[in-house]
């Protein structure tokens, strides 16, 4: 049974700036395996910090590129599972929200989440590895990866790679809901990579409440004020339903 403290149903149904960043977890249940997981099988003996570099893709870009096809093709045939559900039916509970996540898929703008920040750019896009202009149509040829129209260089996935720089207005998009918010929520990430990990300190730094979901310890863990052991597809639909009705309660209660 899933047991989520009464304290914290609470401290959210009064909340009125919420932020959330999610990781590969809340699309594990969609099926779309983990980033770490993303080297079952074929891709077993790669090190995803080799495939997802700008010098892993420069040394053998048909290989990048086919991981990421390979990826896309498991993107295409998954669905937004009900923790997606739950945090964008989340927008409607609270005044303030912000959605951010590291993920690249895009099951968050598939479930009906608006506005998401994505912070490690979406694997359905690409851009020119030479210019970095996002490109959308390539005249097909045989090459893999595919060339650029406009100036022959190779095509790559429009995602941020390691030693790679965020998108300049997601993250400070992302710092500025995680310093306002009073309740900010880390869903479904091992809290390892930067600065996407460093959001939640300074949500604790400027006084909000942490809470984490995720199904084992993270280096979060031990900052978080709460820290929810289990699966992002039912802690979440089981958050938001217990938000409701006490805010219902507190409707009625005070009518
Ligand atoms: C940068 C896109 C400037 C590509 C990704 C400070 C300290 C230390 C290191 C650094 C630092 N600053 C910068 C660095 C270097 C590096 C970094 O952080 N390295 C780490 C490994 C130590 N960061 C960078 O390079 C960043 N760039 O800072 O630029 C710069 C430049 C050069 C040098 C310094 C600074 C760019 C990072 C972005 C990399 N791109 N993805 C792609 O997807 O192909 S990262 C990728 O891994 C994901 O996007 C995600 O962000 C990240 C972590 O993955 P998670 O989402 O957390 O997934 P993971 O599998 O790890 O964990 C899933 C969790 O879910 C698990 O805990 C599991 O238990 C849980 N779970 C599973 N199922 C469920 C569940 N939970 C709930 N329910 C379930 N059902």
């Amino acid at each position: 049974m899933l047991t989520i403290p009464d304290s914290l149903i609470t401290r959210l149904a009064e909340a009125k700036t919420v932020t959330v960043l999610t990781g590969a977890g809340i699309s594990a249940e969609s099926g779309v395996p983990t980033f770490r997981d993303a080297q079952s099988g074929l891709w077993a003996r790669y090190d995803p910090h080799q495939l997802a570099t700008a010098e892993g893709f420069a040394s053998n870009p048909k290989l990048v590129w086919e991981w990421y096809e390979w990826r896309r093709q498991i993107i295409s045939k998954v669905r937004p599972n009900p923790g997606h559900v739950a945090l964008a039916e989340m927008e409607r509970l609270f005044p303030k929200y912000s959605l951010i996540t590291q993920n690249v898929d895009a099951l968050h703008e598939r479930s009906g989440s608006k506005d998401v920040i994505e912070l490690h750019g979406n694997i359905h896009r690409n851009k020119c590895f030479v210019e970095g202009i996002v490109i959308d149509s390539w005249p097909s040829d045989d090459s893999v990866p595919p060339r650029c129209p406009r100036c022959s260089g190779w095509l790559r996935p429009d995602v941020v790679w390691f030693g790679e720089s965020l998108p300049l207005a997601a993250l400070a998009h992302a710092e500025l809901s995680a310093m306002t918010c009073e309740v900010f929520l880390s869903v479904g990430t091992s809290s390892q990579v930067h600065p996407a990990a460093g959001l939640a300190d300074a949500a604790k730094a400027a006084g909000a409440v942490i809470v984490e979901i995720n199904l084992e310890k993270t280096p979060l863990t031990k900052t978080a004020d709460y820290s929810l052991r289990g699966k992002a597809g039912e802690l979440l639909p089981a958050l938001v339903t217990a938000i409701g009705s006490q805010s219902a309660e507190r409707k009625t209660g005070s009518e």
